[in-house]
């Protein structure tokens, strides 16, 4: 039986990643961090379900700033595969961060990295770095794929920017089996409630059933090319399995902006909303509604919250994965409408009355 070691495991792709790992009959053994409250509500069920009856899920604690404790798990574990997920993943807040995003996101990857080259796995295990389109910043080519360059904008694409090329360099120094998924923005119903798409949809429910009456938002104009992370971590699985260690763009190769995704969201629950105003006068209003929900003609569903600016973004994401086409076999099975479907109805669930 293959073992895999994700760290990260109880965020929202380390979740999907440890499901479709186990249904593929892997063991997998995850990393999760000391908290004073129990976090792992997202692998929950796959601990019931797997701990106790056939050991196909154990979960250790540590942490990716820690170098005895990342050395002594790999020992313990012995991984075939490694998919090292864990960071400080939010943009905004490594703005407030810096420091700790570094150590995480670019040190925590070189810790991983090296700990295989001193216990001697450097033949023996295949390790999957999740870098991102953050990586591409503010880039005037439009789409981005593998050789586009980089033009990083934050605290937290500049310490994945450090991983990247660790990964490149390991790879070429010690012959590891050491890839890149350079990932486009992926959401789903276990996104954090702090990434745009979520705290949309999140807010559309409550404000279907009356629970709230606004949402406050930042930048409208940014685009980003969103997928589903049940595809994403099936890309992750397929880099590892290709004959070289190598890097791959996954995306949708389409974008929205955070204007027309909010449109679509409340779109879903038969709500028509328009824009108008500038800047941080810019207001959605309802203008029609198709449902029962109690969302009123003229409500400003939609305001402006300066708090929500960065103090720089990136504006204009929107990928190419014909690499992963051509040598992976693989495509996303959802699109934007297939994604705000399942993720509205789930927080329409969750908030019912
Ligand atoms: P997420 O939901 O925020 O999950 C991040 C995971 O990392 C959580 O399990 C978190 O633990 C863990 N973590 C944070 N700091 C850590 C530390 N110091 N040591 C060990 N673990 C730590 O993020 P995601 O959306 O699943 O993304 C997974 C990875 O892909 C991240 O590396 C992210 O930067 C990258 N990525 C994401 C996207 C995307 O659109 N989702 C796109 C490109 C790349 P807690 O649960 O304890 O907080
Ligand atoms: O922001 C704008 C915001 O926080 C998207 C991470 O998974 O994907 C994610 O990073 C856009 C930005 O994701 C709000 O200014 C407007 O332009 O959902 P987000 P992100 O920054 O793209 C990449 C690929 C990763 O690698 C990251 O780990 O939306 N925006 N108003 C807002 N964003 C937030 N969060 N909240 C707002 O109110």
């Amino acid at each position: 039986m293959k073992k895999a070691l994700i760290s990260g495991i109880t965020g929202q792709d380390g979740a999907y990643l440890a499901e479709y790992l186990i249904n593929k009959g892997y063991e997998v053994h995850g990393i999760k961090r000391r908290t004073s409250r129990f976090i792992t509500d997202r692998v929950d069920h796959l601990v019931k379900d797997h701990q106790e009856a056939d050991k196909k899920l154990i979960l250790h604690y540590g942490d990716l700033t820690d170098s005895l404790n990342v050395t002594s798990i790999l020992k313990k574990v012995n991984p075939d595969e490694i998919y090292n997920l864990g960071a400080m993943s939010h943009v905004h807040v490594s703005f407030e961060t810096p420091e700790y995003t570094a150590n995480t996101n670019a040190i925590g990857c070189l810790r991983m990295l090296e700990s295989i080259r001193l216990l001697g796995m450097t033949e023996s295990v295949k390790y999957y770095q999740a870098s991102t389109s953050e990586l591409y910043g503010d880039c005037k080519i439009i789409p981005q794929k593998e050789d586009t360059p980089f033009n990083p904008q934050s605290p937290y694409a500049i310490a994945k920017l450090f991983a990247f090329y660790s990964i490149k360099n390991y790879r070429k120094s010690y012959n590891m089996f050491a890839s890149n998924g350079i990932l486009f923005n992926h959401e789903s119903p276990h996104r954090g409630e702090t990434f745009v798409t979520k705290k949309i949809t999140t807010a559309a429910a409550k404000i279907y059933y009356g629970i709230a009456d606004t949402i406050y938002l930042g930048n409208l104009d940014a685009k980003r090319d969103w997928g589903h992370a049940k595809d994403y971590v099936r890309g992750m699985w397929k880099i590892l399995q290709y004959k070289n260690p190598e890097d791959f763009v996954l995306a949708t190769n389409t974008n929205f902006s955070i204007r027309e995704f909010t449109k679509l969201v409340f779109k879903e629950i038969g709500v028509e909303i328009e824009f108008s105003g500038k800047g941080v006068n810019e207001k959605g209003i309802a203008t029609k509604v198709d449902s029962d929900c109690l969302i009123k003609i003229g409500q400003e569903v939609v305001k402006i919250d300066e708090r929500y600016f960065r103090p720089s973004d990136v504006n204009n994401l929107l990928g190419d994965y014909s690499k992963a086409k051509r040598l992976l076999g693989w495509e996303p099975k959802y699109n934007i409408h297939s994604l705000i479907k399942e993720m509205v109805n789930y927080d329409l669930e969750r908030f019912k009355p």
